[in-house]
């Protein structure tokens, strides 16, 4: 086919113009954790299909990513995995599940990757921030949720280990938590100063001790009605990146959104961020230039009221990731370096013809 004039240059210059990375593009991996053993809902452990499926390899490309899918971890559960302490569920399966993740996460850092885990429970986290700390010790974990998951096995009231998982990182409190079955491997790797929550409005009184007690930095959804969100970010970086630099896990809680925006999850608690707040969040993480790993998690393809309600929570989620690696609300999201001119009527007129 023969194609004449501006069009032909067009096409021709397209590759340079519109294909090119963006400078610094990130190499992103992904890791499936299909873990649900955390807690009780059915089909948490179909989050990382369900933000496949709505796109996000894609969209990671689309802005520049190497993107590296290590696929789905497999999780087996560990047989005779019985209650600990009369309470709490599971401590085998996601003690052998969070290793697995933590060796991968690990791996994954040292290779040059940003990782993005997709869970799965937020029990995962367990796992995922263990394996980054191996290759960055002095990280900082900002946390966004609606809970605090600081209980310890003996303060939980659901036995549930995605409402427990910073107790065993945090060095602080490690004459507070007992050993649990399948939990040898794990070495508290975190200081109650490297943490920063977002989004808390349900906490329980034994973590609200710890968070007062331990001065960990928290922004409830109290504080940002208050401070606004950009003096969030501000804090959270200052608290963090005030004396040096440092990588940032990001470890991201679907249920820190309001329930009306992402209504597929297993614990929903009114008054939570709104959509630009979220992106507010990311934006400025992916503005500093250090974010490290991202968990995404708590997205259940079973717990929404319909279809519709299901792809709003994975969109949403995606767009979460994707703006973490440089999807911002101007647009610009790739290198374009020179407008398309128009043809002079003398050139359009020439005979010239260009093969493609
Ligand atoms: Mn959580």
């Amino acid at each position: 086919m023969a194609l004449r004039g501006s069009l032909a240059r067009l096409l021709r210059a397209q590759p340079d113009a519109a294909l090119r990375p963006r400078r610094g593009a990130h190499s992103v991996a992904l890791v499936g954790a299909p873990l649900s053993r955390g807690q009780k809902r059915r089909g948490v452990d179909h989050g990382p299909a369900t933000l496949r499926a709505a796109g996000l390899v894609e969209r990671l490309a689309g802005l520049g990513c190497q993107v590296h899918d290590f696929g789905d971890l497999n999780f087996t559960q560990v047989p005779n995995d019985e209650l600990y302490n009369n309470l709490i569920l599971y401590p085998r399966s996601v003690g052998l599940a969070s290793q697995m993740l933590a060796d991968v996460v690990s791996r994954a850092v040292a290779a040059g990757h940003r990782c993005v885990t997709l869970g799965g429970d937020h029990s995962l986290a367990l796992g995922s921030i263990s394996g980054h700390t191996r290759q960055c010790p002095h990280l900082g974990v900002i946390w966004v949720d609606a809970h605090a998951d600081i209980n310890t096995p003996l303060t939980t009231q659901s036995g549930s280990l995605h409402g427990q998982p910073l107790s065993f990182l945090l060095r602080e409190l490690q004459n507070k938590v007992p050993q649990l079955p399948g939990f040898s491997w794990l070495k508290p790797c975190l200081s109650a100063s490297d943490i920063v929550y977002i989004g808390l409005r349900d906490v329980d009184p034994a973590e609200y001790y710890i968070l007062k007690n331990f001065d960990i930095q928290y922004f409830s959804m109290r504080d940002i009605d208050r401070l606004g969100i950009q003096k969030v970010m501000e804090r959270t970086f200052e608290q963090l990146m005030g004396r040096r630099q440092r990588p940032i896990h990001l470890s991201f809680d679907i249920d820190a959104f309001d329930p009306s925006l992402a209504p597929a999850t297993g614990t929903p608690v009114l008054g939570g961020l709104t959509y630009r707040e979220g992106m507010y969040i990311t934006e400025e993480i992916h503005n500093t230039g250090m974010l490290s790993a991202v968990d995404m998690v708590e997205v259940n393809p079973l717990l929404g009221a319909s279809q519709e309600a299901v792809k709003a929570t994975a969109h949403l989620a995606v767009d979460v990731i994707a703006t973490c690696f440089g999807q911002t609300r101007e647009g610009a999201h790739i290198a374009f370096d020179e407008l398309p001119t128009p043809s002079s009527p003398d050139e359009s007129d020439s005979e010239e013809q260009v093969r493609i």
